[in-house]
């Protein structure tokens, strides 16, 4: 079930799937600190997909733009600390995928509810360019876009299925991608719901 689907970019299968029931008790006490909520695109568009961070950074988006901040905006409070058991999944499958070392100082909650969709896009707001990008997938499964270099180029489908890790770097590292939107359904563990970590480092090593 594992997959080099080009050179720096793996898919782990299953890779968190025993790790999962702590991984969403972890989030349902960030979410209660730090609300999902909706964020404005700097055009305007309120994203489909609701967000939240932990770590020492988050990524937020408003209509000034895109940027990573210590606090969060909607609390005015640093973001919840990042729970051991997500920085050490996260190193584990970097290490797996050939990137020894990683540790990420952010990771964004993604949640995704039937229709939710996220649009080709590349990830290029974090400092530390060597870094990989670690993703994991619970709950609902997705259909995720992988392009190439260019936004025009006709991107690959592969489905992401709960536990699922995905590691992102080197050549990979800034590929365009997205999400189609999930199809409605019901998980065990998350209900009507896609949960997506990513795992960031975002800041250059000091
Ligand atoms: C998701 N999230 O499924 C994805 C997982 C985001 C986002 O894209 O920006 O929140 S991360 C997928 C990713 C990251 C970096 C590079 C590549 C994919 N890639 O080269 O395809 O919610
Ligand atoms: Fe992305």
């Amino acid at each position: 079930r594992d997959l080099v689907l080009a050179p720096g970019a793996m898919v782990l299968g299953g890779f968190a799937a025993d790790k999962a029931g702590a991984l969403l008790d972890a989030v349902a006490r960030i979410v209660a600190q730090a609300p999902l909520r909706h964020l404005v695109t700097p055009g305007g568009w309120r994203m489909s997909v609701a967000m939240t961070n932990c770590g020492r950074v988050g990524w937020v988006s408003d209509r000034r733009g895109y940027r990573y901040d210590a606090i969060d905006p909607e609390s005015g409070q640093p973001w919840p600390a990042m729970p051991p058991v997500f920085a050490e999944l996260a190193g584990a499958a970097a290490d797996a995928a050939g990137f020894a070392g990683f540790a990420p100082d952010c990771c964004l909650i993604n949640h995704y509810a039937p229709g939710a969709r996220l649009s080709l896009h590349q990830d290029r707001d974090e400092q530390d360019r060597t870094a990989p990008i670690v993703s994991i997938s619970l709950g609902l499964p997705a259909t995720f876009l992988w392009g190439g270099a260019r936004r025009g180029d006709r991107p690959r489908r592969l489905r992401l299925a709960h536990g699922d890790a995905v590691v992102w770097g080197g050549p990979a590292r800034f590929a365009f991608h997205g999400v189609d939107p999930i199809p409605d359904g019901t998980h065990p563990l998350t209900g009507r719901a896609r949960i997506n970590l990513t795992f960031r480092k975002v800041f250059r090593p000091a």
